[in-house]
């Protein structure tokens, strides 16, 4: 899908309305200074990057809640710029690849993706299914909802009627939850969405799950396809600077392997990184999880082992 030489159009989020914590929109600024771009152009890539975004200025003032969610104006705005940015790249063939930055932003990389590519499909990995809608999220914290915006599932929220509804359930799946909500369980069974927990993970080995994934939102290897990594997908002892971490999640090699795994597919066509938060957790675990953080991104731009 990408034209050579293969460019990759470096998006820095500093962006962390979608949830609740201070630092998530640290998480680019760091991922930049341990030396992404330099390692990402010594795989190959031309790298273009011009400076990280600056949210603060379109954030709005006043921002109450709507019903339970939190800050959506601002999120919704910062949304739409990226997916205008990851749109403008993705059209010049250039690999956008997202720095978060909290997954709220997800639903501005995915619109500006499916802007491009309207066949994309979507690899999701993660903890957590990121889906919860107006009616059924707890929190009211948007990180956990982008993908029913991107689906059209749940009440409308006008503040997010720019959210153009054009990904498939049956071009979505998941890798790695095991913290899934009541009401997302119901969606995910209501609407036949394919997700591989850590159980599947367990029971089949990785191998045979990024294979199955695969399969099923992308019979032949046909389709672009977008990756949208949340760092918590990993074990919190792999990546532990995180805002909402659950034990029991992916190795160090698998997080990995279903990277290069998606590299292989000659399909890649977007990838976020999302959910590192340089300011949870002490230096050393900080530094631990920026350097998995750039070698998971490494691993999806085609690093190899051999
Ligand atoms: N993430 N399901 C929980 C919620 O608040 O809706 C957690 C969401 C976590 C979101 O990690 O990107
Ligand atoms: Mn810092
Ligand atoms: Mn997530
Ligand atoms: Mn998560």
């Amino acid at each position: 899908f990408l034209p050579n030489p293969k460019t990759v159009a470096i998006i820095g989020c500093p962006f962390s309305g979608g949830q609740s914590k201070v630092g998530v929109d640290e998480g680019p600024i760091h991922l930049v200074e341990a030396g992404l771009l330099q390692q990402l152009a010594e795989l190959g890539w031309q790298v273009s990057f011009d400076g990280h975004h600056q949210f603060e200025e379109i954030r709005t003032e006043d921002d109450p809640p709507i019903g339970k969610l939190k800050n959506p104006r601002f999120v919704s705005n910062v949304c739409k710029a990226v997916a205008h940015a990851v749109g403008e790249h993705a059209k010049k063939g250039h690999l956008p690849l997202t720095l978060g930055g909290d997954h709220s932003l997800a639903m501005g990389t995915i619109s500006g993706t499916l802007e491009k590519y309207s066949d994309a499909c979507v690899v999701w990995v993660d903890a957590h299914a990121d889906i919860n809608t107006a009616e059924t999220t707890d929190s009211g914290n948007i990180h956990g909802m982008p993908l029913s915006f991107l689906l059209g599932i749940g009440p409308k929220v006008d503040e997010f009627s720019w959210v153009k509804p054009l990904l498939k359930t049956h071009r979505l799946v998941y890798i790695g939850l095991r913290d899934v909500d009541q009401g997302e369980r119901r969606i995910l069974k209501e609407n036949g969405i394919k997700a591989f927990s850590m159980h599947e993970v367990d029971k089949y080995g990785i191998g045979r799950v990024v294979e199955m994934a695969l399969d099923h939102v992308n019979p032949g290897r046909k389709l672009p396809i977008h990756l949208s990594f949340d760092i918590d997908a990993l074990d919190p002892a792999v990546a532990p600077s995180t805002g909402t971490p659950v034990r029991g999640g992916l190795t160090f090699r698998e997080g990995h392997y279903i990277c290069e795994a998606v590299y292989e597919t000659g399909c890649l066509v977007a990838v976020d990184i999302m959910e590192v938060n340089p300011s949870l957790s002490d230096k050393e675990s900080v530094k631990q999880t920026v350097a998995v953080g750039c070698s998971i991104v490494r691993s999806a731009l085609g690093e190899t082992l051999l």
